[in-house]
């Protein structure tokens, strides 16, 4: 964000912020987190409600998640992220499963 400085003829000086640009917002991977006593439905049944994946990706996602300690659900902006995981909190804590979510942004810079 530049700003100019302008100089008009009452010797007023005027500061002028110039329009912000949209950009693409950043993203956030929302990661899925294994554990030994979350059922396998219980994060596929998650992963098609919350993540609006298919059965077929669901089961995928879950899979990697069992096998590799952790896995991306999804990317999304940073509310949106936020809003994910704390669903998958709240629904996780409503059948008394210990699985956690947590989010990371998408690009290098400052990533975790
Ligand atoms: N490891 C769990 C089991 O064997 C399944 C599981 C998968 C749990 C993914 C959490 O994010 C998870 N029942």
């Amino acid at each position: 964000m530049s700003e100019r400085k302008e100089q008009n003829e009452t010797g007023v000086v005027l500061r002028e912020r110039e329009e912000k640009k949209a950009k693409r917002p950043r993203m956030y991977r929302v990661i899925l987190h294994n554990d030994d006593y979350t059922p396998m439905d219980f994060v596929v049944r998650l992963l098609e409600t919350v993540f609006h994946r298919s059965e077929a990706e669901a089961t995928a996602v879950m899979l990697h998640v069992h096998h590799h300690g952790a896995g991306v659900a999804g990317v999304y902006t940073h509310e949106i992220a936020e809003t994910k995981v704390a669903q998958v909190h709240l629904l996780a804590r409503k059948n008394d499963h210990p699985l956690m979510a947590s989010m990371e942004p998408e690009d290098e810079e400052d990533a975790e």
